[in-house]
């Protein structure tokens, strides 16, 4: 039994209080905040409870914050900010959890109710401003109503496919006194296919000549990601996993055929593209996943296309499939690997065939030129971490290194914003590391993505939370670069930096920080970082022309204008 503070001797509590025991019910351990005067109830209220606080330094980083815990962990996560530009502050986070399917609640203080639609200090309608990003954005008037609010918040944030959710408390109704009883914690409701679904799952899979798994979205487990590797092996059939979903697959596997995101392997993308049974499981097959809408044909897929998600309302959503199973990717995965597979199969190999061309393009890195290969330090990190060691990264053109070379291994190791949103890193790293503290945690951050978010690395100090942040600094806003030299080459606007010293940056804040300019100074500055048992920044100094792994700008830019001059 957990144990509820009633704080006064008539068992009345605030609605601050209720809201808080409310969490605490719902299992949660961490929230993450930047404070405000409009909801100093809940702060107080806070004080004397069982739950840790980690204040931040920007709202931004506090939602993400929220939102890789939410990742990470399938329950919630949790953060409040204050009215008006806290709010916006922490928009970014909220939008991370829309795209990338993460359950998270955050609470905003509002203003009194007395006082709504006079444009109040730093008033906003919370209804509007996130009604097009969140499942739900609503606001508490009735303090006898925060039990059944807040449990519906966590129903909404977690089931189907997940995503934010936003609460608004207004100032006053936060410090009523109720006497009202918790609700009980909310659980998470798992869909299961039926029986005549996996029937015909089943039979579209013996009929197939060339299968492929493709894996992605949220509401997976550790338990279903093990459930889908039996599966595979069981089939023989090849697994993708989708943009900065790695972790779901290990990829050591025999059957692992690669990452499908930006510029995946092409050997890979002609796979996809070449087989008659696509059969994804938990993704929404997006933008960055389907090559730009090219890989599968809109709204009729041309190979036989099976669609296996969470939440109904993404089924026939883009694509139209031969077969929908709305279904937690968790119960699916089970279900099949408890199929029986065809006595023959007649894509025998085509696993193996698929991992030896994921295991050739991410073998060796390629030749960069300047001092520092990341794809050397991306293939010494994944030697030399162990398997529960977390990535985090946000967005820029050093992200295509980890897609490439790394080896996720474990389930929930990558933390990424699928939603590409520059900073996340940075906090994602914070957040995750909050929870595990004993777990190896980096963040690798682009030199524009990292000063995005980069002033939490206070809240690491403050919080004595350990990441390594690796800045691969280019001295650009290199993927904008990269597009640039492509379409408008030789015209720069707008996509130099001039950037500080990351590493005395790091000590300042009162961290470890080491400067690498050449590659075989990486090991030893990684375990130096280790060692510290500090927050650490190790600044890398990048040749801008190691733009992508195989071309440079310079080799950009003379395609472009010859190109141009056709
Ligand atoms: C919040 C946000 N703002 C802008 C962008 C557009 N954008 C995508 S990548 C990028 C450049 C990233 O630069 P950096 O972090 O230095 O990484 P690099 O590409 O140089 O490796 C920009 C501006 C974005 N994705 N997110
Ligand atoms: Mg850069």
């Amino acid at each position: 039994m957990l144990a509820i503070p009633m704080t006064s001797k008539d068992n009345m509590r605030t609605a601050a209080e209720v809201l808080v025991d409310q969490l605490i019910v719902n299992g949660v351990r961490h929230a993450f905040c930047v404070p405000g005067e409009s909801y100093l109830a809940v702060l107080d209220a806070f004080h004397d409870r069982d739950l840790a606080i980690t204040v931040c330094r920007h709202e931004s980083g506090a939602a993400m914050m929220a939102e890789a815990v939410g990742k990470a962990t399938g329950r919630p996560g949790i953060c409040f900010v204050t009215r008006g530009p806290g709010a916006t502050n922490a928009s970014a986070g909220i939008h991370i959890a829309r795209q990338d399917s993460s359950p998270m609640i955050m609470f905003v203080g509002q203003v009194a109710r007395h006082m709504r639609e006079r444009e109040a200090f730093q008033e906003l309608d919370y209804r509007a401003v996130f009604g097009s990003m969140t499942k739900w954005a609503t606001e508490i008037d009735d303090p006898a109503r925060v039990p059944e609010i807040v449990s519906r918040a966590f129903y909404m944030a977690a089931n189907g496919r997940p995503g934010p959710v936003v609460v608004a408390l207004p100032e006053d109704m936060q410090t009523e006194r109720v006497a009202i009883a918790d609700a009980p914690p909310y659980q998470p409701v798992e869909t299961s296919p039926g029986v005549a679904e996996m029937d015909a799952f089943a039979a579209l899979l013996a009929k197939s000549e060339r299968p492929i798994f493709l894996i992605g979205g949220s509401r997976w487990t550790e338990e279903g990601a093990a459930a889908i590797a039996r599966c595979a092996e069981k089939f023989a059939v090849p697994v993708a996993t989708t943009f900065r979903r790695g972790h779901l697959f290990h990829a050591l596997h025999p059957n692992y055929a690669g990452d499908l995101g930006i510029a995946p392997n092409p050997k890979l993308a002609a796979r996809v593209k070449a087989s008659d049974l696509v059969v994804l499981v938990g993704g929404r097959l997006s933008e960055m996943q389907s090559q730009g809408y090219t890989l599968i044909d809109i709204p009729s897929p041309q190979m036989t296309f099976v669609h296996i998600h969470p939440g109904v309302e993404e089924l026939g959503r883009v694509y139209r499939p031969h077969l929908a199973i709305n279904a937690t990717p968790t119960c699916f995965a089970i279900a099949a690997a408890a199929l029986d597979p065809p006595a023959k199969p007649r894509w025998l190999g085509n696993a193996k065939a698929a991992h030896d061309d994921y295991l050739a393009y991410s073998d060796k890195p390629t030749e960069v030129p300047g001092g520092v290969n990341l794809g050397a330090i991306l293939v010494w990190l994944r030697e030399n971490l162990p398997d529960d060691a977390i990535l985090c990264n946000g967005a820029g053109n050093y992200t295509a290194w980890i897609h490439r070379f790394y080896r996720f291994r474990k389930f929930a190791t990558q933390i990424a914003p699928i939603a590409g949103s520059m900073g996340y890193g940075v906090p994602a790293a914070i957040g995750v590391k909050r929870l595990y503290p004993d777990r190896t945690v980096v963040a690798i951050s682009g030199d524009g993505d990292f000063l995005m978010n980069g002033q939490d690395f206070a809240t690491a100090v403050q919080f004595n939370a350990p990441i390594i942040v690796i800045i691969a600094d280019n001295g650009l806003y290199g993927t904008i670069r990269m597009h640039q030299e492509r379409e408008y080459p030789g015209r720069l606007s707008a996509t130099t930096l001039r950037n500080p010293d990351f590493a005395g940056y790091a000590r300042v804040f009162g961290g470890i920080g080491v400067t690498v300019d050449k590659t075989a100074d990486f090991p030893a500055a990684f375990r130096a970082a280790e060692t510290s048992g500090q927050p650490a920044i190790i600044h890398l100094k990048i040749d801008p022309e190691a733009i992508t792994p195989t071309t440079t700008l310079a080799k950009i830019r003379e395609t472009a204008l010859a190109h141009h001059r056709e």
